[in-house]
């Protein structure tokens, strides 16, 4: 066959094919080892120098050139297989994008940050601390001994661990108290901080209380502190967070780390004061137990009560949360239920 001839017949049955498998099939036909055309080459030698010279150039020209269409020819013919799979699955690349779910802050986490910066503004530093305390950080160190009375005031979750140094045993932190020792410890006066974080305690459940809860306590020891900076700290805090129309109310109370010890409630925002089932008929919803800091306390940590004095307080987000808002059951915080969180 004439090499002109081998090309034309290539580049025409080339035009028919259409996917491809058949093109691997024109690929062996016409370039493969059996070809005309590498029969033409392998013949070449037999042929004078001059028409060797002449058909080899040609022919080696013909090979290139089928061998651009086939690359050619392959592109477009994957290139079509896409679009073709694409317009099968519907894809319409003109349509808007799906918007992402966003997530947010849970409720107690946007109240606690909220709470915690007041207080920066007011000059305290925000530390943490662990929620696996010792029996010593969480009752002995505050003057509460193994055979006091008011350990039956935290009902405690205990842990059952093979550890137990000097500082007796394990347990979930019943309140963020315990913080008040461990930065007393390591801190010289003046000392402001306020320490975010959950608590544990094994009683039963109602509209104001939880097993699991944050508290956020708050300390502050210095030379000269008296009732007087409790008292404006706290009526501050009140303010900024509930605007001015909320009444606090300061009532004498017992925590065996605080002299003279006091429990702040604020006016029930569902029923005004009057009475109703989220203040049990009281009018008031207590939010924080707080007080001056016990000098047995100051004593244990190493200060002199006779220099320093100070103040402490412990507050329960939530409560607060639930007087802002007007959510009239704590326990829907941690029930996961979207339609209560989506509202914050
Ligand atoms: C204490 O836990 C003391 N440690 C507070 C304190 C700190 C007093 C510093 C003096 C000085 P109490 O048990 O009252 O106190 O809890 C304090 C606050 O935590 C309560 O006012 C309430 O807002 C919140 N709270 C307590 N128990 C629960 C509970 N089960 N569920 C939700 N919030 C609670």
């Amino acid at each position: 066959m004439e090499l002109d001839e081998i090309k034309q017949r290539a580049l025409a049955h080339l035009d028919d094919v259409s996917d491809l498998l058949a093109l691997e099939a024109w690929r062996v036909a016409y370039l493969g080892k059996k070809s005309p055309l590498s029969q033409a080459l392998r013949s070449l030698g037999s042929l004078p120098l001059e028409e060797r010279r002449r058909l080899g150039a040609q022919a080696n020209q013909i090979k290139e050139l089928l061998e651009k269409a086939l690359l050619e020819k392959e592109a477009a013919l994957k290139a079509a297989e896409v679009a073709q799979t694409l317009g099968q699955e519907g894809v319409d690349v003109t349509l808007p994008g799906r918007r992402p779910t966003l997530g947010r802050l849970h409720p107690t986490t946007q109240m606690v940050r909220a709470i915690c910066q007041v207080f920066v503004t007011l000059g305290f530093q925000v530390v943490e601390g662990p929620e696996v305390e010792w029996d010593y950080y969480n009752f002995e160190a505050l003057n509460i001994p193994p055979d006091h009375p008011a350990r039956d005031m935290w009902d405690t979750l205990w842990i059952d661990s093979p550890e137990r140094g000097d500082k007796g045993a394990m347990l979930l932190r019943t309140h963020t108290s315990p913080m008040q020792i461990r930065v007393m410890e390591r801190t010289r006066p003046p000392v402001r901080v306020v320490v975010p974080g959950k608590c544990y305690r094994y009683e039963a459940t109602d509209a104001t209380h939880e097993s699991m809860f944050y508290q956020i306590e708050g300390l502050a020891v210095d030379k000269g502190i008296t009732f007087a900076h409790l008292k404006g700290t706290i009526g501050e805090f009140a303010r900024r967070l509930f605007g001015g129309e909320r009444k606090i109310r300061f009532r004498c109370d017992y925590f065996p780390f605080v002299e003279p010890g006091v429990e702040v409630a604020v006016d029930c925002f569902a029923c005004n004061g009057a009475g109703c089932r989220l203040c049990g008929n009281t009018g008031w919803l207590e939010i924080m137990g707080a007080g001056m800091v016990h000098p047995g306390v100051l004593e244990q940590v190493g200060y002199d009560p006779k220099v320093y004095t100070g103040f402490a307080f412990g507050l329960g987000p939530e409560r607060v949360a639930m007087l802002r808002h007007g959510i009239d059951d704590i326990r829907l915080f941690y029930s996961n239920d979207l339609r209560f969180l989506r509202q914050f």
